[in-house]
């Protein structure tokens, strides 16, 4: 890979005071006009960020190990990114694809159809968020199959819009006082190795699941399973080995729509395009967003020809599905993806952070497990001495590890049904020296735990 050109320093500062002088009044101003509901990890505001490095308004510099949630994977101002946006909104902002079709939004789908898993036929059809590509992938699996029932998993993370908040599920804070929530939504086990009562094999955990299925629900009645292929918020669950293509070929034999929500997991994260290609699982639609455009707003669903042209013309879109500018960004944020060969890169980001993370747990008894795949890695926190039995969850830790991360200058993020997980998220253009820096700060942090 050849190095990716920043405009700031890609170093770590935090000489200022924290949170600093500009950064508290701007938390005064908000306070009285912006809605309590919506919370914010960390308590400076940002001026500027570049590659790994988000600059606050106080001068301070963090490493960025988050994304903004998995999505700057090209950094936080790719150059390519920035000069493809300003080409394309000198032109013109929006016309509606719905109205004045436009040749990004085709050339958007012809780079998905070619990058997602199987050489089969594929369509596409363009949305703002990842929640809106969850609910259209349900929608056309509904209508192409003629049945209700989706099925989701425990510890699932799809969105907050009312359909996905009743396929998502944790209650607090996502769900909690939001009801009703949406019908014919169906929970069954996840595979989740690290809290399994007894070691169960992946296909084993999938026929519990299927199991479950067939007797509650019935096959017949499926419209669609949906699954991340490692679990985001819930955790950075990665199912065990067989699981996905058990499922992936029970839903092929019983007419069930298999979909594979990549929204936090595709777009390079995990050392692959999509995270369903590390088990040769070939979805039959696929959702994205987060990394898909470089920071702009814009989701997929992508699959199976046959199923997306079951639609009847009209049935599918939004006013702003597909906006130009976010369509020139996902052009460039795609060019850059090939060019810097992110999947390799973040294999390489997964080892460094891998190898470090599990010598660090042969040296603390918090760390009940370090899993993910690629640049999708966390640390599950355990209170200490219960590694071994109970396994019982440590948020407590998980919380102060990550403010004293930041109070050094890393920006890391929560995550799991417990908030005892850390996630470590970094974009895939960090470089190894700012990488390595920030693993300093988190094994300093954990130590002191
Ligand atoms: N599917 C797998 O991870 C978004 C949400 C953070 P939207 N995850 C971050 C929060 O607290 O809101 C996500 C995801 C998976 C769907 C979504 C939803 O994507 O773009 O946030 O709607």
């Amino acid at each position: 890979m050849t190095a990716i050109a920043t405009r700031l320093e890609q170093k770590r500062d935090v000489s200022g005071a924290f949170p600093g002088p500009r950064s508290q009044e701007l938390a005064q101003r908000r306070s009285a006009v912006v809605a309590a509901g919506v919370a914010s990890s960390v308590p400076v505001y940002a001026a500027d960020a570049d590659g790994a490095i988000i600059r606050d308004v106080d001068g301070n510099q963090f490493i960025d190990l988050g994304s903004g949630i998995a999505v700057t994977s090209v950094g936080a101002s790719d150059p390519a990114v920035v000069a493809a946006v300003q080409e394309s909104v000198e032109h013109f902002t929006h016309t509606c694809f719905m109205v004045t079709p436009y040749e990004s939004y085709i050339a958007v789908a012809e780079q998905l159809n070619a990058l997602t898993p199987g050489d089969h036929e594929k369509r596409t059809v363009l949305f703002n968020s990842g929640a809106e590509a969850v609910e259209n992938a349900v929608k056309v699996a509904r209508l192409a199959t003629g049945r209700n029932a989706v099925v989701v998993f425990d510890h699932a993370y799809h969105g907050r819009t009312n359909l996905t908040m009743a396929l998502t599920a944790k209650s607090m804070p996502y769900k909690h006082g939001f009801g009703p929530f949406a019908p014919e939504v169906y929970r069954v086990p996840m595979s989740y190795p690290y809290r399994e009562e007894t070691e169960i094999k992946g296909e084993d955990a999938a026929r519990r699941a299927i199991a479950m299925i067939e007797k509650q629900i019935g096959a017949d009645q499926v419209a669609a399973i949906l699954i991340e292929p490692v679990q985001g918020e819930g955790g950075f669950i990665v199912p065990a080995e067989g699981f996905l293509p058990t499922l992936a070929a029970w839903a092929k034999e019983t007419g069930v729509v298999f979909i594979a929500d990549e929204v936090q997991s595709g777009f390079c994260r995990t050392g692959a395009w999509f995270a369903s290609e590390h088990e040769n699982v070939v979805p039959d639609l696929i959702t994205m967003a987060k990394g898909i455009a470089g920071g702009l707003p814009l989701s997929a669903v992508t699959g199976r020809a046959d199923l997306l042209d079951a639609v009847h013309g009209g049935g599918l879109g939004g006013t702003y599905g597909g906006n130009p500018v976010a369509c020139a960004a996902a052009l460039a944020a795609i060019g850059t993806m090939k060019e810097q060969d992110l999947p390799a890169r973040a294999g390489h980001i997964g080892d460094t952070i891998g190898s470090r993370l599990r010598a660090l747990a042969e040296k603390t008894d918090i760390i009940g497990e370090v899993r993910g795949r690629g640049a999708m890695m966390a640390i599950e926190l355990v209170k200490p001495g219960t590694g071994a039995t109970t396994k019982e969850p440590n948020p407590e830790a998980t919380k102060a590890i990550v403010q004293a991360a930041l109070a050094e200058g890393v920006i890391l993020l929560t995550c799991g049904t417990y908030g005892n997980v850390i996630r470590l998220l970094p974009p895939l253009v960090i470089s190894d020296e700012l990488l390595v820096d920030a693993l300093d700060v988190l094994e300093t942090a954990i130590l002191a735990a």
